[in-house]
């Protein structure tokens, strides 16, 4: 995605959360029809000083958008780089009845002044239209430099990783790099630099199978991933959400399962991924502690940082076949620790969700992170760009290919 470069933060110490400045966005919701159901997808414009359903507006009906299919994740693409972004959902289909679709506005057939947003669904001509048990989904420059490709991990068969050409079309490689997984059934997904060499890796977890660690690596060119998983982290679980962050701000990133108390308990469960100069990074496996909620029925989870500390804590959700309340986790490890969060927007002001924001540091070099597009699975993650520092300051910070200086110098 091409984006103005970051303004110059004021002089002297680092702004703990640094925000580009932009006029302010308008925001939409997205709401999927569970099944195949007896009314359609929602998206929710606030319009006329409250929020209404633009996919019932008389055109978008007469062109059919609206989906009464099973809905499983969204999330936002901005597939051209342009900051209009097309929202992708990963239907559930049965048989050829429900495909993933990809739908946007369609600006000639809208008429912004009087708050008539026409839309259209892409998927074809894009190349995304596709037929599976849609489950998980994550968008960011995965493959691209900076362009948006989606990977998806399916039930019932093979994943897609959709490769954007550079101009808005994708093409399926997958199984080509080796993630297609065809025989699980993906649910939670994150994105993350691992090994801190820029190269995006994905995580995520499979249904009561073996879940996922994929490095991403090149030989001669080519591209492969490779599944680092130990069996500790691989084994299998009744898996819903999957959250990659640092939680202890010491640089290295925690990876979190949250396991849904299907049938019996299912504790959930938390890995650090330990960086290594040569070799593989380590996988620790960590006590949880009060999140570990053996009976939790997990059904959704999110980062962010509630109470503004620069600490990352953790929301989960439970239910579906029982009312369990939310819970809400603080780490206790850590706090000494320096951190630095980022916050990128479009153009427009939207947040910069698959932007990929890339800090310098002196003794650890890059790390990367990807604003998050929407699901992993049934969530969305805050739109930040969080970095655990340790005892490190920022050197400089870049954002997709425009690298701009910071400061030398950070809060703890
Ligand atoms: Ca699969
Ligand atoms: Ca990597
Ligand atoms: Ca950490
Ligand atoms: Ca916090």
């Amino acid at each position: 995605m091409t984006q103005p470069p970051l303004a110059q933060p004021p002089c002297g110490r680092c702004p703990k959360t640094y925000e580009r400045p932009g006029p302010p966005s308008t925001s939409s919701l997205f709401l999927l029809s569970p099944g195949v159901a007896t009314y359609t997808d929602k998206l929710f414009k606030f319009r006329n000083n409250h929020w209404e359903d633009i996919l019932s507006d008389e055109v978008n009906v007469a062109r059919g958008v609206a989906s009464l299919f099973a809905g499983r994740s969204v999330a936002c693409v901005d597939r051209t780089g342009s900051g209009r972004y097309s929202i992708y959902i990963a239907n559930y289909a049965y048989g050829n009845v429900g495909p993933d679709a990809l739908i946007e506005m369609d600006p000639e057939a809208s008429d912004l002044s009087r708050g008539i947003l026409a839309l259209r669904d892409v998927a074809a001509e894009a190349g995304v239209s596709k037929y599976t048990g849609g489950r998980g989904v994550s968008v960011g420059p995965i493959l691209s430099s900076s362009a948006s490709d989606i990977f998806c991990d399916n039930e019932n068969g093979p994943n897609f990783l959709f490769h954007n050409r550079g101009d808005g079309t994708f093409v399926d490689a997958a199984a080509s790099v080796g993630v297609d997984d065809p025989h699980q059934h993906g649910r939670g997904v994150a994105l993350a630099d691992f090994n801190r060499d820029g190269k995006v890796d994905i995580v995520y977890g499979n249904w009561n199978g073996p879940h996922r660690f994929y490095l991403q690596m090149s030989a001669h060119g080519k591209v492969r991933f490779r599944d680092i998983a130990s069996p500790k982290f691989s084994m299998p679980s009744p898996v819903r959400t999957v959250i990659a962050a640092d939680f202890d701000n010491d640089q290295e990133l925690e990876i979190f399962f949250n396991n849904f108390a299907h049938r019996s308990s299912s504790a959930n469960r938390l890995f650090r991924v330990i960086r290594r100069e040569h070799g593989d990074p380590l996988i620790e496996e960590l006590n949880p502690g009060d999140a570990l909620e053996p009976e939790g029925r997990g059904t959704g989870g999110v980062v962010t940082d509630f109470d503004g500390d620069g600490m990352l804590d953790l929301i989960l959700s439970h239910g579906e076949s029982m009312a369990q309340p939310l819970s809400v986790f603080r780490g206790n490890q850590g706090f000494s620790n320096n951190w630095l969060r980022v916050v990128p927007r479009t153009r427009f002001g939207a947040f910069a969700r698959g932007a990929k924001v890339v800090l310098y540091t002196k003794k650890s070099g890059a790390h990367l992170r990807i604003i998050d597009g929407g699901s992993g699975y049934l969530c969305e993650m805050e739109p930040v760009a969080h970095f655990g520092l340790g005892e490190s300051g920022p050197q400089g910070m870049g954002w997709g290919e425009h690298a701009v200086s910071c400061c030398q110098d950070s809060g703890s």
